[in-house]
């Protein structure tokens, strides 16, 4: 027990000196600053792009959409607190080459749109839609651009302390910041999110009632572990299923939250859905980023990467894409499109870049 405590405090300490809380100067300084139309942002748009915006423009959008949710007027959430938040959860974003706030605000956006574009979504409970937008905003918090094996072979400080964990199957006995087999994934951007949301001048859940902050804070988790590829796609199948045998049913509350997974998903993936000038552009940043690993695995730790994180098979790219696409894209924005109704740009965006890095594959 007290061993399994001075660990936990080692890795919070580890984790919170990389990470600050925003100051209330700044916090004030966005406080003041006018918010434009959505119009303007772009931010109903399927094909946002945040590539021509500045940071305080990304902030901006992102008070924008939980304002346009009602989010402040249903939850009186304190909007000196939200700007607080808001920068801090910028903060702890590292300047990875995709798995930045960048990243975290193009999903949140996705996420938006799609709540306000679907008539299913619309009619979401407030509480879930609150839940979907902040777990979209921190699915990734603290992202250090590599994987798990990468992290373990490093031997970077968070996998030494977890290391010395006794080795569970998996992480399924996890408790805030407990030993699990992952030192990077979903279960530490969860209990980032979760950090942070109850650090002082940052609590925008603070309004909420003890039965409704328990409800969001559970949704967020099950949001944000949605997220792990793994995972998504042993719930694919069964939410494939309930949709095949026409026993999908919105009242259902397992059924629900496996709906709240698909949406975390196809929030996560939607780089796939944009205009090809756009998808050209980030698909260039995934490669970096992966390439970045190849190259560190090359010369610090003399192994092979996989081709997807080899420089040297970047021939490969746009052939990796349109398996990419094949086996985990379409399957989900083709799943969305029969739950929800007036989601098909989305699938339809997906269907155009794979004709376009189909073409670039020269067959
Ligand atoms: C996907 C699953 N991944 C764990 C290993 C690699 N594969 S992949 O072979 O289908 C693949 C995906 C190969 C290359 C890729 O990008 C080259 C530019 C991608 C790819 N992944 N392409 C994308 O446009 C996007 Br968006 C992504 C998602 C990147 C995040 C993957 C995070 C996995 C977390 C477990
Ligand atoms: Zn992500």
């Amino acid at each position: 027990r007290a061993e399994v405590a001075k660990r936990r405090q080692q890795v919070a300490l580890e984790v919170l000196s990389y990470h600050a809380v925003a100051s209330s100067e700044d916090a004030q300084k966005l406080a003041k600053c006018l918010i434009p139309s959505s119009r303007f942002l772009g931010i109903n748009e399927f094909s946002f792009s945040d590539l021509a915006m500045s940071d305080e423009e990304t902030l901006i959008s992102v008070i924008k959409m939980f304002e346009d949710t009602g989010l402040f007027s249903a939850f009186k959430l304190n909007y000196a607190s939200f700007c607080r938040w808001i920068l801090s959860v910028k903060k702890n974003y590292r300047a990875v080459t995709y798995h930045n706030w960048r990243h975290a605000l193009n999903v949140t956006q996705c996420m938006f749109a799609m709540l306000r574009t679907s008539p299913e979504l619309r009619g979401l409970n407030r509480l879930d839609k609150l839940a979907l937008l902040v777990a979209s905003i921190c699915h990734d918090l603290d992202h250090r651009g590599t994987d798990n094996k990468f992290q373990r072979l490093t031997l970077s400080p968070l996998a030494q302390l977890y290391s010395r964990a006794p080795r569970v199957k998996k992480m399924y006995r996890r408790k805030f910041l407990n030993f699990c087999t992952q030192w990077t994934g979903p279960y530490t951007w969860c209990d980032q999110c979760i950090m942070l949301l109850s650090i002082n001048g940052c609590d925008i859940l603070s309004s909420l009632s003890q039965s409704q902050y328990e409800r969001c804070i559970a949704t967020i988790e099950k949001c944000i572990l949605a997220t792990d590829l793994q995972k998504h796609m042993a719930a694919r199948k069964v939410l494939q299923q309930l949709v095949t045998d026409r026993a999908f049913n919105w009242s259902e509350t397992a059924h629900q939250d496996l709906l709240l997974g698909l949406l975390m998903t196809a929030a996560d993936l939607s780089a796939i859905t944009k205009p090809w000038s756009v998808q050209k552009k980030v698909a260039f940043l995934v490669a970096s980023e992966f390439y970045e690993q190849g190259d560190r695995e090359k010369q610090e730790l003399h192994l092979q990467p996989d081709d997807q994180k080899d420089r040297a098979k970047q021939q490969k790219l746009p052939k990796m894409q349109v398996d990419f696409i094949d086996f985990v894209c379409l399957p989900v924005y083709t799943l969305l499109c029969e739950i929800c109704s007036e989601l098909h740009e989305l699938r339809n965006g997906c269907l155009s870049n794979r004709a376009q890095w189909e073409s670039l594959t020269g067959q």
